[in-house]
């Protein structure tokens, strides 16, 4: 089992995440993981703040010589905008006198409910915690943990399929295309044209001092047939897998394949046909997204979320003030516009490490190489089948 613990302000000096469980002597890229959090920062629709960070992880524990020790691996990213914030967000010291508090929750945060949960009088207190700046670990510690799904010969990828209803409407056909035309496009959409009304969509946004949602997809690809549980309720990869999904900020639905479309479809429009040819079984379609049964079946499994426009709108909706209790406009707080390609970067990540924790718990070992030779087991096996 992996777990992380994640901890940082979106204005305070710096994140920092501690992932405990991976196995020792496997290789670590720091360059790879920055590759991840350089991603995560790009996209169309961002707000003047990433022109202020740089996301590196700096990485001071569970790590010798580039190879993983299985000791806590411990990753810090420090936010460079703090240096703007120290007034307002300083470690220590008194309060100062002449702080200017949030008090005018915005509607669709967590602002509300979170001063009324910890009693906090500056919602300031909670919107730093609950920013999407957090999501920088999140890409951290999946990064890391899908250095060993690579090594496993797993990729995962993902690309945006709408922004505020405008959506794909045809895809590359080969991952290898999928990947590349991601990879240029500033919304991380690989269908050119829907790119262009996604952008259009964008601009309308920001023009109108409003916010967009939309929607991604995460494709994971060489899972070894059988990771999850059919047994055990907390341990249905399909599970696992939309509530890490539905852990990124704004994410309201999660789909696996074929997902709502299945509700008004006939079973035989719906299941894959199971076909058995040169000694191996295989399906001629994968409605079920890489899943049956909460067990990964061989196939690539897709996944698919739903991001809500952000919170903070420039022309705000109505609140309160939570001193004065009077009707008030919400605080606007500088903000994006689209964080949808980002999201959809994100969203890889923690899908790599809900597989990378899927995988280690069918194939455990303290080191890569027991590992290794209990997956090479399995793989026999599997191929006698
Ligand atoms: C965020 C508001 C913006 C975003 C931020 C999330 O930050 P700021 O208020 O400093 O302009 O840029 O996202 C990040 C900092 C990031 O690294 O993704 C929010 O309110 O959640």
């Amino acid at each position: 089992m992996i777990r992380y613990l994640s901890a940082g302000e979106s204005h305070g000096p710096g994140l920092t995440v501690i992932v405990e469980g991976l196995p020792s002597r496997l290789a670590v890229s720091k360059d790879e993981i920055d590759e991840q959090l350089r991603k995560r920062q790009q996209g169309y629709g961002r707000g003047y703040r990433m022109k202020i960070e740089s996301d590196r992880v700096e990485i001071t524990s569970g790590i010798r010589f580039g190879l993983t020790l299985g000791s806590p691996v411990t990753m810090q990213v420090m936010n460079q905008d703090f240096s703007h914030w120290t007034d307002r967000m300083s470690v220590w010291g008194e309060t100062p006198a002449e702080l200017k508090q949030v008090t005018r929750p915005r509607p669709g945060h967590a602002d509300l409910a979170g001063a009324i949960k910890y009693d906090h009088q500056d919602v300031r207190n909670v919107l730093e915690r609950a920013s999407a700046r957090n999501t920088a670990t999140m890409v951290a510690s999946g990064a890391l943990a899908r250095q060993l799904l690579t090594y496993f010969g797993i990729d995962v990828t993902a690309h945006v399929v709408e922004i505020g209803g405008e959506t794909v409407q045809s895809l590359p056909e080969s991952w290898e295309e999928l990947v590349r035309h991601t990879a240029g496009s500033p919304v991380r959409c690989a269908d050119a044209e829907a790119e262009a009304r996604m952008i259009k969509k964008i601009d309308a946004a920001k023009e109108q001092g409003d916010t967009v949602g939309g929607v991604f997809e995460v494709i994971l690809r060489g899972c070894p047939v059988g990771l999850g549980s059919y047994v055990h309720p907390d341990r249905k990869l399909d599970g696992k897998l939309a509530g890490a999904l539905m852990s990124i900020p704004a994410i309201k639905g999660v789909e696996v394949g074929l997902g709502f479309a299945t509700a008004h479809r006939f079973g035989s429009q719906v299941h894959d046909p199971i076909l058995y040819q040169d000694g191996r079984y295989f399906r001629p379609s994968n409605g079920a997204g890489g899943l049956e049964g909460g067990v990964t079946n061989g196939q690539p499994i897709v996944l698919r979320g739903a991001m809500k426009p952000i919170a903070t709108l420039y022309h705000p909706l109505p609140s309160v003030d939570m001193k004065s209790k009077q009707a008030e406009e919400a605080t606007v707080e500088r903000s994006d516009f689209c964080a949808v390609p980002a999201a959809s970067v994100v969203a890889e990540n923690v899908a790599a490490w809900v597989i990378a924790d899927a995988f280690l718990e069918k194939f455990s070992g303290d080191s890569l190489e027991q590992i290794e030779d209990s997956f090479h087991a399995y793989q026999k096996r599997v191929s006698l089948r």
